[in-house]
């Protein structure tokens, strides 16, 4: 058996961050979890874009831009969605969620969740850097790890062992 992880390691890699200016504090506190990640990872501030785009909604659309310039080897995508704010919370969420997981399917860039989704005010701060974490740390660490991971697919034995895991029907265990 063959197992494959990617490593934590940010160094040499190139990260493209963006970021919905909705519910700016909270986002800023996102994308500072998220460059702190970065740094602690050995990665180098010299190879981090960050790009800010209106929202949540927005952040798809230029997560599928940095992903397609092929500058980066990971895209993380961060914003805060507050139900109490806006009646359309479900549909700004889903849109974000399914255009997050499209660049990574269509382009095979990784590119992380960090949007925030919360109920209330209490919820987004808990989640931006206050009891709960800091998700844009999150979708930052994810990142790393998947950016490694891609490796094993382009790297020669790891393709091999890839390909002959499918020939016997197994797609392998890549986690
Ligand atoms: N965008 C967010 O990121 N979070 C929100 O809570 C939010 N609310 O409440 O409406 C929000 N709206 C803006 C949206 O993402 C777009 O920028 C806007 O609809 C223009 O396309």
């Amino acid at each position: 058996m063959n197992e494959y992880k990617g490593s934590l390691d940010a160094s040499g890699k190139r990260f493209a961050i963006v970021v919905g200016r909705f519910n700016e504090t909270f986002s800023q506190n996102l994308l500072d979890g998220a460059v702190d990640c970065l740094n602690r990872l050995g990665g180098s501030e010299e190879d981090v874009e960050v790009f800010w785009v209106p929202g949540s909604f927005e952040v798809p659309h230029a997560a599928m831009s940095a992903a397609k310039s092929g500058r980066y080897d990971a895209v993380i995508c961060l914003g805060v969605v507050i139900r109490g704010a806006t009646a359309h919370f479900d549909l700004i969420a889903a849109e974000a969620a399914s255009g997050i997981s499209a660049v990574a399917r269509e382009t095979g860039v990784p590119a992380s969740f960090g949007i925030v989704t919360a109920d209330t005010m209490e919820q987004a701060a808990e989640r931006c850097g206050a009891k709960m974490g800091n998700k844009g740390w999150d979708a930052a660490q994810a990142a790393v790890e998947m950016a490694n991971l891609q490796e094993a697919f382009s790297d020669h034995r790891a393709g091999e062992e890839l390909i002959r895991a499918t020939e016997q029907g197994d797609p392998g265990d890549i986690s």
